[in-house]
């Protein structure tokens, strides 16, 4: 499938670091199998189809994800696959050189895991800039270093919710706003992974018809910023017990000496 979003070798990161920084995007094809991608969404079956369209797990409607799409937190609770594909060594490669070098911070943290599905008449999302949850371009005029990572779980097509990018549009002042038909859709196979800066212009895409489109959305920040997910309440303490120390630390929910969970 094509896009012109630049591919990029999971094991080159120079170039990765080159293409965030050039076109603030860049994919790497094929990470995941297929095979892994559909066990993946069948762990997320049951709490996606509890949700209801256009609703939160809370039942609050966000026009701004759109009312024929669903958005799932606390995603640890489902899935004992899912930190593997998120602590995935050369994904974690790229992510941390990129972070570290904006940021200077030692650590990272995950802001929000959330699985994204678009289903089929969902219009265009509002493009915007991910940062704009904490506003440091406008305290410090510069972005957030907020760089989000999405695995296409279903195959991503441009008449089928792909994602829409303008490349290059991360390098803009605060002040320039985006022509909304010069947002391209970045098209990409299942398993692969699109990756952006918090400051790149885009939206999630409007679906024409067919089966859902389903992106896993990692958000990656320094751990000086506010998580805006709040892992303990949306996954429970317990889904903690099973994770690897590594993906605790990323979630800052680390036990230590007499922290009291609930
Ligand atoms: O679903 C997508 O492709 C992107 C959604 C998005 O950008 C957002 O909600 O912040
Ligand atoms: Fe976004």
């Amino acid at each position: 499938m094509k896009s012109q979003v630049p591919q990029i070798k999971i094991d080159d990161s120079d170039q990765f670091l080159a293409t965030i920084q050039h076109w603030g995007a860049a994919i790497v094809p094929d990470v995941f199998s297929t095979r892994w991608c559909d066990q993946l969404m069948r762990d997320f079956a049951t709490p996606l189809s509890a949700l209801t369209l256009g609703r939160d797990q809370l039942g609050y409607r966000s026009g701004f994800y759109g009312d024929a799409t669903k958005r799932l937190h606390g995603l640890f609770r489902w899935s004992e696959r899912l930190s593997e594909m998120v602590l995935h060594p050369p994904l974690m490669n790229l992510i941390e050189r990129s972070v570290r070098l904006e940021s200077q911070a030692r650590a990272l943290r995950i802001s929000n895991a959330e699985l994204m599905v678009i289903y089929e008449g969902q219009a265009a999302q509002v493009l915007h800039r991910d940062n704009v949850s904490w506003p440091l371009d406008r305290l410090a005029r510069r972005p957030a270093p907020l760089l989000n990572v999405i695995v296409a779980l279903s195959d991503f097509a441009a008449d089928r919710g792909a994602t829409r990018v303008i490349p290059g549009s991360h390098r803009w002042p605060h002040e320039m706003k985006p022509e909304v038909n010069t947002a391209i859709p970045v098209e990409m196979g299942q398993g692969s992974v699109l990756f952006y800066s918090g400051n790149l212009w885009h939206g999630g895409g409007a679906h024409a018809g067919g089966p859902p489109r389903a992106g896993l959305y990692i958000g990656w920040i320094p751990s000086w910023l506010k998580p805006l997910e709040n892992h303990l309440a949306t996954n429970g303490a317990a889904a903690f017990d099973r994770l690897p120390g590594e993906l605790k630390a990323l979630l800052d929910v680390e036990q230590s000496g007499f922290t009291v969970y609930a």
